[in-house]
């Protein structure tokens, strides 16, 4: 297959087109290196010493035999490159990663927000009406975030994608309908991701696209098998306190000694995915689209949930790094339980890897090898949800770990 992977210099799209490529696909990565950029503005560096896209592709090249295209295309702001890469690629499929990510990076202020609502709906939208105007048949899939449903589910199993209801009719007649599940999101970017949601929705039906939405949780994990397979072909590791995702904070806070930061109570549960399974994930969604005119196929990416008080837990037995309960910068559920539906990938044949077997080599592979990179001063969480939230007082105080 041609595919085009939207945001493919990032931390699931590189791995991501690596995988692709290595399947034998024509892949061209098309990006604006804005994540790079954002580095530079906040003054991080990914935790791995990650080589310029172009001698990324160049050890790919050399590594693999295989070849894969290279855009500087800015899917917000520049439409005319972005239809003219999708003419003169003629993609079968587009995998979309071309967004803002981070939560607390979107929350920091006016700007970011602002930055983060117009980057990633525009985003969305040029994307869906350049391939309408293509005239192409391509298969879309995104990565959404498990993010969109809220992480409160009343004790029930959070479907993929659609949840069942009954409505009663004026007669008295009962009718079952089946009706996306009501978004409750976080955070602007989480907030983005159920925009992009509906924007699906309506091209799906309008102009009969074929969209596969992947409901993904916290990734955890650095390379896959391809990023392992020369330096230069390393994924990135963010452990700042903006793009920083929990998991791989601690295991970073425990290779330098410094306390695990637990935001308020750690009784927040999320999702968890390896990033191996990611790149597994994105494959079977590729191999397997609805047909035009079907509503948007909706995953849910993830493999197992934990609760963030456990994980510190765990990787503090490994390591025997020091928890740390610190004041919740955001706005949040102090704690909740979570029970998500992940039938679908398992059904197409994901085998999960699990925590408990790869967090080990984790500590070891990653966080210890590169451990004198880490900036201490980037590891604090600066970024609040409101303004009411000021530095140092906790939002509800915070109870030992059990
Ligand atoms: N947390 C801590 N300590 C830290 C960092 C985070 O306790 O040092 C807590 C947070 O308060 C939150 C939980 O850990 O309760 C998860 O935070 P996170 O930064 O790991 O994840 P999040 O902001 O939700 O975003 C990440 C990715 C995003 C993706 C999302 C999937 O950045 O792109 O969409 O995970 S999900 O969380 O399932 O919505």
């Amino acid at each position: 297959m041609r595919i085009i992977v939207f945001g493919g210099d990032g931390f699931c799209g590189w791995p991501a087109s690596l995988h692709l490529s290595d399947l034998g696909h024509e892949v061209m990565i098309a990006d604006n290196l804005s994540r790079r950029a954002i580095d530079e503005e906040l003054g991080a560096e990914s935790l791995t010493p990650i080589a310029s896209i172009a001698d990324r592709l160049a050890a790919w090249r050399e590594v693999s035999g295989r070849e894969i295209a290279f855009r500087d295309v800015d899917l917000a702001a520049d439409y005319d490159a972005l239809l003219t890469a999708l003419e003169e690629f003629r993609p079968d499929a587009v995998v979309h990663f071309a967004e803002q990510r981070a939560a607390p990076y979107s929350m920091k202020d006016a700007g970011h927000k602002r930055y983060t609502v117009d980057n990633n709906v525009r985003a969305t939208h040029n994307l869906l009406a350049a391939i309408v105007e293509s005239g192409l048949d391509v298969h879309v899939v995104h990565l959404g975030t498990m993010g969109v449903y809220g992480y409160g589910t009343a004790g029930m199993q959070i479907p993929e994608g659609y949840l069942d209801v009954q409505v009663t009719t004026p007669d008295g007649e009962t009718i079952d309908q089946q009706i996306l599940y009501p978004s409750n999101p976080g955070s602007v970017y989480h907030m983005t991701k159920v925009l992009d949601q509906h924007l699906f929705a309506f091209y799906a039906k309008n102009d009969r696209l074929r969209v596969t939405d992947l409901h993904q949780g916290i990734i955890w994990g650095t390379n896959t098998t391809q990023t392992s397979l020369d330096e230069r072909l390393v994924n990135r590791f963010d452990y700042d306190g903006d793009y920083g995702t929990v998991l791989n904070r601690f295991l970073v806070e425990a290779a330098v000694g410094y306390p695990l930061t637990v935001h308020g109570t750690g009784g927040q549960t999320r999702a968890f995915i390896h990033i191996q399974d990611m790149v597994r994930c994105v494959q079977i969604a590729i191999e397997n689209p609805p047909e035009a005119g079907d509503r948007v196929k909706i995953f849910n990416q993830m493999t197992e949930t934990h609760r963030v008080r456990d994980l510190a837990a765990q990787i503090a037995e490994i390591t025997g790094a020091r928890v740390e309960l610190t004041p919740n910068p955001r706005q949040e559920s102090a704690e909740n339980e979570l029970h998500v539906v992940n039938r679908s990938f398992l059904d197409l044949g994901l085998e999960p890897t699990r925590l408990s077997e790869g967090l080990l080599r984790e500590v070891e592979e990653t966080a210890g090898r590169y451990r004198d990179r880490v900036d201490l001063e980037r590891i604090p969480s600066r970024s609040l949800w409101t303004s009411r939230q000021a530095p140092g007082v906790p939002p509800s105080a915070p109870v030992p770990v059990a």
